[in-house]
């Protein structure tokens, strides 16, 4: 009987083994009770004296050597098993860094305008709507602007087929407001306007405005110019001093330009105030009699000061923001590095 062949042809067989079900079949097949290992020790009884001892050490070593490579085999099943799961997990890998969420924020018009409301109400004024339709009426006559003024030269603006105008100031809203609300009266109105403009870095066919008015009897410029400080050093959060220069604008008299002092430099001159140490920044005056009386109240009797307030522009120094056209332009990534001062 040629034992090593047995050992050469069970170790090859076991070598060809890919599960643990052929492996546990071998099994059977050579160390079980009636495995072909076990028939050979019961053998022992019919081999001659003299030979027993070298068989018996033969079969011995075939046992013990497929005991050793059942149990190899084994092993390395597990193995692969736990090699498999971790193949097919996804790994999560704690060390990575997240990806960054974008976060939405205000647009910078909303927040300044939000800023100026603000301020505005904790000053007892009330905050109305005005349109961006409006009748030619009230965006021009009703602030003394008649047909064929000079001054509608400088607000042309988009006519529609039925008369009507988008509006080229807030100022349109006065005549509403004070028919609706009469004496006395503190409000603010912000708006979105139209004009037929030469673009550039500062002028847009679409920009933003505030207007601000206060009626009541004995009401004067230095109201107007306390409520313009007043904000004015809250938007910027520093000291800002203003001035008045005289302005025409045919719906106040006096009028006036209102100009800040540099909320960079401080007045001593940079590249901002172009070295002068103010910026123009907001048209005002009292109301002119004529835009009282249309408004159904009597300017023997009452007076008041209005201004409009250019807040594209004011959102453009809060933010640094160089180009008007940005504003509008929906460039999320660079109006998000507008940084809130
Ligand atoms: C007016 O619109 C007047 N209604 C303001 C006013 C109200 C004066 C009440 C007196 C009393 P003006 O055309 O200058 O004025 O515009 C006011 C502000 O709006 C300007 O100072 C400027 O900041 C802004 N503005 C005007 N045109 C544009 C434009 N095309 N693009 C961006 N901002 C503009």
């Amino acid at each position: 009987m040629d034992l090593k062949k047995i050992l050469e042809e069970a170790i090859l067989k076991i070598e060809n083994i890919k599960t643990t079900e052929e492996l546990a079949s071998f099994y059977q097949e050579y160390l079980g009770k009636t495995g072909k290992v076990t028939d050979l020790m019961k053998l022992m009884k019919d081999i001659p004296n003299e030979e027993k001892k070298a068989f018996g050490m033969e079969v011995n070593n075939i046992k013990t050597t497929l005991h050793a490579e059942v149990e190899k085999k084994n092993k390395y099943f597990e193995e692969k098993k736990i090699l498999d799961k971790i193949d097919n997990t996804k790994l999560v890998d704690l060390t990575i860094p997240s990806s960054k969420k974008i976060k939405g924020s205000l647009h910078p018009i909303t927040i300044v305008q939000n800023k100026v409301i603000d301020i505005f109400l904790s000053m007892g004024f009330t905050v109305e709507d005005g349109n961006e339709i409006e009748t030619e009426y009230n965006n021009f006559e009703a602030v003394n602007v008649p047909k064929n003024h000079p001054a509608r030269d400088m607000q042309d603006t988009f006519y529609l087929d039925n008369g009507q105008v988008l509006k080229t100031h807030t100022s349109a809203a006065q005549n509403r407001i004070m028919k609706k609300y009469g004496t006395p009266l503190k409000a603010i109105f912000p708006g979105r306007c139209f004009r037929n403009e030469e673009l550039d870095a500062s002028h847009e066919n679409t920009f933003f405005q505030i207007e601000g008015m206060m009626i009541d009897k004995n009401v004067s410029i230095s109201n107007l110019i306390y409520f313009m400080k007043e904000m004015l050093t809250n938007v910027f959060g520093k000291e800002i001093n203003v001035r008045l220069r005289p302005g025409f604008f045919p719906f106040v008299e006096p009028g006036f330009e209102l100009d800040i002092s540099c909320p960079y430099c401080g007045g001593k001159g940079c590249r901002v105030c172009k070295q002068g140490g103010w910026i123009e920044l907001c048209p005002c005056g009292m109301i002119h009699p004529n835009v009282l009386k249309m408004g159904g109240i009597d300017p023997d009797e009452y007076q008041g000061f209005a201004f409009g307030l250019g807040f594209s522009r004011l959102a453009m120094m809060n933010f640094d923001i160089t180009e008007i056209r940005l504003l509008n332009s929906g460039n999320i990534k660079a109006l998000s590095q507008a940084k809130i001062k």
